[in-house]
């Protein structure tokens, strides 16, 4: 996939509990149509969770992560969807990978299971490592940053080299800041400031804005289902720093407002 124009992956949450779906998609069927749908609407990814990572959620076993997304993900890349798995356990990237998965998406930057670098190295797959502090059950403490902007491109200055260094390509690792990881309202408007300079670690940029908390921070909008409109806009604001990938829950107003932004000559 080249990254000569802005590319839409889609979010597909096979989860019970997660915040903006409230797990609606748990059956694969189910999940299957939504994820074609996303591809209709111009998706050219669709990314499969089955652990929710909102703040304060817990870990759930891999066993159980692998029971909800392998049979979406064999189902998807037979029918011929890129498809993203979004963990940060080794064996569910294996079994991902194994079921026709071709990217990992990786929350904690390949921190969170030792044995997850050394299996991306081994299969030579795209990878996306995330930013974030401890995990989604501690994070919210960890938000203590002097310089929020110049703190995050440092750790994924050294998540890049964690990655090198367990064999990893350079040319397979796409970055993200984490918007909403470990950063509150504020230091997530910082970041999204500041891509530029996430941008000059010289590696892609994918960019997760859609629902979060921030902008019902900034919008006063309590509920997730009711944040398009602050997505969109952070969204191209994200594309006109740098962004090359955005992660959305809503492809085909996203797809809309990046070909009016794409006409006007911002791409
Ligand atoms: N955000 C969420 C999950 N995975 N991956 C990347 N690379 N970047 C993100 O910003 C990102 C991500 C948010 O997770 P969750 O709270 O489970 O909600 P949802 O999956 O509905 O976005």
């Amino acid at each position: 996939m080249t990254l000569d124009r802005p590319r839409i992956m889609g979010v597909l949450n096979v989860t019970p509990d997660s915040f903006s779906d409230g797990g609606t998609f748990v059956a694969a069927n189910a999940a299957l149509a939504v994820a074609r749908a996303m591809v209709e609407d111009g998706a050219d990814i669709v990314d499969v969770g089955g652990e929710s990572t909102r703040p304060g959620a817990l870990a759930i076993p891999p066993d159980e992560e692998q029971r909800r997304v392998i049979p979406v993900i064999k189902a998807l890349a037979a029918a011929g969807v890129r498809v993203s798995v979004d963990t940060r356990n080794a064996s569910t990237m294996a079994a991902a990978l194994d079921a026709g998965a071709l990217i990992i998406n990786d929350v904690s930057g390949l921190s969170y299971d030792p044995a997850a670098a050394p299996l991306v190295a081994r299969r030579g797959c795209p990878v996306v490592l995330m930013h974030m502090r401890g995990t989604p059950a501690t994070m919210r403490a960890r938000a203590v940053y002097a310089d929020v902007a110049a703190e995050v491109v440092a750790e994924l200055r050294g998540c890049v080299a964690a990655a090198e260094a367990a064999g990893i390509s350079r040319d397979a690792i796409v970055l993200d800041p984490g918007v909403g990881f470990a950063k509150d309202a504020a230091q997530s408007l910082a970041v999204l400031r500041a891509l530029p300079d996430v941008a000059a670690l010289g590696c892609p940029l994918l960019i997760g804005v859609s629902r979060k908390s921030f902008i019902g921070v900034v919008a006063g909008e309590a509920d997730p289902l009711r944040r398009l409109p602050g997505s969109l806009a952070a969204a191209l604001f994200a594309l006109s720093r740098g962004a090359a990938i955005l992660r959305v829950h809503d492809v085909a107003e996203t797809v809309q407002a990046v070909r009016v932004w794409q006409a006007l000559g911002s791409g």
